[in-house]
C-alpha cells in the first residue's frame, strides 16, 4: 500500500513556484492532485549539496520539516576550538523544500555561526542555478541562472547588505553582461546598456520621473528652509526695533527726570 501524506501549505508554495517555472515535469511524481506526497518515490540518493560523504568524521543530523512525510532537513556539524572551547557548531544546512526527496538548497557556516555561501536549484531541475556569498554574515554577492540554461546571467553586489550594482547578460552572443544597474540607498538610480556587445555602456538610461519629483521635493524643502530664514530675520529685525525703542524711551526716561 502506499502512504500519502499531505503537504504542508509552505511547501506548496515553494512546489508551485517549481511548477511555474515552465518544466511540467517538476514535482510530478512527488504530488498528486489535492497536495498530497508519496514519499515511496524518493529517491535513494538526495543529491546532497553538503558533500558530507567526503568528510567521515562529521557528524550528521536529519530532520522532518513542516509537512514532510520524512527527514528533509540535513544538518552537518564540525568540532571547532581548542580543548577548552570545543563545541560543536553547523557547518552546513541543506532542505529538499518541494518534498521530492532531492535537496535543493544548502547553506554553509562559519565557526561564528555566521553564513558564509549559499546555493539553491530553485526550478528543482536537478541543476544549481543560484549562488550567494556572504560577508560577517550578510548577503555580499548573489549569481543566478534566471533562465536555467548552464550560464550565470545575473549578477547582484551588495555592501552592507544593501544592494549596489548589478550586471546582466540579455543579448549579447558572447554570454557577458551587457546590462549594468547602479543603485543609491537601494534604489535604481541608471541603466547602462551595451547596445553593440563590446563590452562598454552605449547608452545610460535613468528614472526620469523619479529624477523630475525627487527634484521637485528639493526645491520645496529649499524654499521651506528660504522661509524659514525669512521669517527668522524679520523676527530678529523686529525685536531689534522693539529694543531700539525701549532704549529710546529710557533715554527720554532719564532726561525728563
Ligand atoms: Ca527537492
Ligand atoms: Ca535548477
Ligand atoms: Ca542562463
Amino acid at each position: 500500500m502506499t502512504l500519502r501524506w499531505t503537504v504542508g501549505l509552505a511547501w506548496v508554495g515553494t512546489i508551485l513556484l517549481a511548477a511555474s517555472c515552465g518544466d511540467s515535469s517538476i514535482g510530478k511524481a512527488v504530488v498528486a492532485p489535492g497536495g498530497t506526497v508519496d514519499p515511496s518515490t524518493w529517491p535513494a540518493d538526495d543529491k546532497s549539496i553538503c558533500k558530507y560523504k567526503e568528510t567521515p568524521d562529521l557528524e550528521v543530523s536529519e530532520s522532518v520539516g513542516p509537512g514532510a512525510p520524512k527527514p528533509n532537513v540535513r544538518r552537518v556539524y564540525k568540532l571547532v576550538g581548542d580543548r577548552e572551547s570545543r563545541r560543536k557548531v553547523v557547518s552546513c544546512r541543506e532542505i529538499d523544500t518541494n518534498l521530492d526527496g532531492i535537496k535543493d538548497v544548502a547553506r554553509m557556516f562559519n565557526d561564528r555561526g555566521e553564513a558564509t555561501h549559499e546555493e539553491a536549484d530553485t526550478n528543482y531541475d536537478g541543476r544549481i542555478d543560484t549562488w550567494a556569498d556572504f560577508e560577517n554574515g550578510r548577503l555580499s554577492k548573489s549569481e543566478t541562472d534566471t533562465n536555467y540554461d548552464g550560464t550565470v546571467d545575473v549578477w547582484k553586489f551588495y555592501v552592507e547588505g544593501e544592494l549596489v550594482r548589478v550586471r546582466r547578460h540579455t543579448h549579447c552572443p558572447n554570454g557577458k553582461e551587457d546590462v549594468w544597474e547602479i543603485y543609491v540607498k537601494g534604489r535604481l538610480d541608471r541603466i547602462g546598456n551595451d547596445l553593440d556587445c563590446d563590452g562598454h555602456v552605449d547608452r545610460w538610461d535613468r528614472d526620469t520621473e523619479r529624477l523630475r519629483k525627487e527634484e521637485h521635493e528639493r526645491r520645496l524643502q529649499i524654499e521651506v528652509v528660504d522661509a524659514g530664514a525669512k521669517a527668522k530675520d524679520a523676527s530678529t529685525s523686529d525685536a531689534r526695533a522693539e529694543d531700539a525703542s525701549a532704549a529710546d524711551s529710557s533715554a527720554a526716561e532719564v532726561v525728563v527726570q
